[in-house]
């Protein structure tokens, strides 16, 4: 009978913890990164699970020939770690012994172990299985598990539970021509665009739920700010009293979130010259007066009242830059021909809605506001759409048994990252883009 040994204990391998080994023998494993021979020794370069950390080959020290070595080699080694003032680590790690665990049939066809990976997009993405080693790529997507594990906490610390929606639905909720059909066993279904539907119900359920999942829009343009596939940070509350409450909890899940990159992942940020914005509160103001604002200072003549043209997201986080130092701004109250049908209509003005999109530096990052929950104004607000209302049967159901005031938002999680990155492209946030030509590796 074979016994299971138990857990593999990870060993910390990170510089800070070699740091205070200073006299012993260490056993680390990584892959090789780089080697830089010189006379009679050599750099290599170990890539860890987080670090890459310079390891010195000598030949008066060191119990195997350097030709062992290629890089990308993975290799389990043991190492001296000998006090060295002129090195700015104050160490150096020698290398006695090395077994070698596997190595590459052939030699990258990328040079990934440079500062950055001097290529196009296209062979950046071409190559991601290999690219994504580089320590600055694969920076971003650390940064980037760094910012969902603080939204999750932050959530679940408000008494949000997780929830998994499906995927595969029958009917769209977002509306627009972007949504994937699928044939269904022979019926129709597609690709959710979104978890609206769900979160909504399972507010019925645990009154604060969130998800951050996969959805997906058939987005026929290719730009740098759409994805075929993204991964959407999901919350909806139940009583509220506005969608303000929505706003604000955004805005302490963002102040959160800073915190945690802050405190957990300097590596990363000085790796990649990332400086944090500040978050004190977000200032907002309402769609219509955001187009007659850039109007007036840009002297633009307003094209579409209905909805913002990039240009406009981006000169007006310009003003709010300028003006209140703020990175971020709300735009509030966007007209409801520009909303989907669950969006609750302002009581006081019913051209408008009470919803908000989120801005920051110059992109639409998030949508939320709040949602309609009586059953007949949503009947009627789905006629006057000419909607198929059997098709929305079963979302109904909580409209019609009962469901409290509720709202919530959906944030783009690479549109976020590559914001906060200062990155141009949305694909540079994304482990594995889909976009209209994308759909490998
Ligand atoms: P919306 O459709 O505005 O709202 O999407 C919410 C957020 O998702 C991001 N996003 C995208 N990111 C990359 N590629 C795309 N093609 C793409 N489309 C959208 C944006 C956007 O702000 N159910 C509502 C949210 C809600 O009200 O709760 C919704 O999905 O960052």
């Amino acid at each position: 009978m074979k016994t299971l040994k138990g857990i593999v204990e990870y060993p910390n391998m990170g510089v800070e913890y070699i740091s205070k080994c200073i006299g012993s023998r260490l056993n680390l494993h990584g892959s090789i990164y780089k080697i830089r021979k010189m006379s009679g020794f050599a750099f290599v370069l170990l890539r860890t699970k987080r670090d890459i950390i310079q390891c010195i080959y000598g030949e008066d020290f060191s119990n195997f020939s350097l030709d062992m070595l290629k890089e990308e080699c993975c290799i389990n080694l043991s190492a001296d770690v000998i006090k060295e003032e002129r090195s700015r680590t104050g160490w150096e790690l020698r290398m006695i012994d090395i077994e070698i665990l596997s190595e590459p049939l052939a030699e990258s066809p990328i040079v990934i172990n440079n500062k950055l990976v001097d290529t196009s997009l296209e062979n950046l993405l071409d190559y991601r299985p290999i690219t994504l080693r580089n320590e600055k790529e694969r920076a971003i997507f650390k940064l980037q598990e760094g910012i969902c594990r603080g939204f999750r906490k932050f959530l679940s610390e408000q008494g949000f539970t997780e929830i998994h929606s499906p995927k595969i639905v029958s009917s769209g909720a977002e509306g627009g021509a972007n949504i994937f059909h699928l044939n269904y066993f022979g019926e129709d279904a597609y690709l959710a665009q979104s978890p609206q539907f769900y979160k909504q119900m399972m507010v019925g359920v645990f009154e604060r739920v969130y998800e951050i999942a996969p959805v997906f829009r058939a987005e026929k343009h290719d730009t740098s700010r759409h994805l075929n596939e993204y991964i959407s940070v999901d919350f909806e509350m139940g009583y509220i009293e506005s969608f303000e409450d929505v706003m604000n909890m955004e805005v302490a899940m963002l102040k959160y979130v800073l915190e945690i990159l802050k405190e957990n992942y300097s590596h990363e940020l000085e790796l990649l010259k990332v400086t944090l914005p500040s978050i004190t509160s977000i200032p907002s103001i309402k769609f219509i007066e955001a187009k007659e604002l850039i109007s007036r200072k840009y002297k633009r003549t307003i094209r579409d009242y209905d909805d913002f043209e990039p240009e406009e997201e981006k000169l007006l986080t310009e003003i709010f830059k300028k003006e209140y130092s703020s990175d971020f701004v709300f735009v509030t109250h966007y007209p409801r021909s520009k909303r989907p049908f669950y969006a609750m209509e302002d009581p006081s003005n019913p051209d408008e809605t009470l919803s908000f999109d989120l801005l920051f530096r110059g992109l639409e990052i998030t949508t939320g506001g709040q949602r309609i929950h009586n059953y007949k104004e949503q009947i009627q607000k789905m006629k006057r759409l000419n909607m198929n209302i059997e098709l929305f049967e079963s979302y109904l159901m909580i409209h019609k048994y009962g469901m409290p005031p509720h709202g919530g938002l959906g944030l783009g999680l690479e549109r976020f990252t590559s914001k906060l990155l200062n990155q141009d492209n949305v694909r540079l946030a994304t482990l594995f883009p889909r976009d209209i030509n994308r759909v490998t590796p």
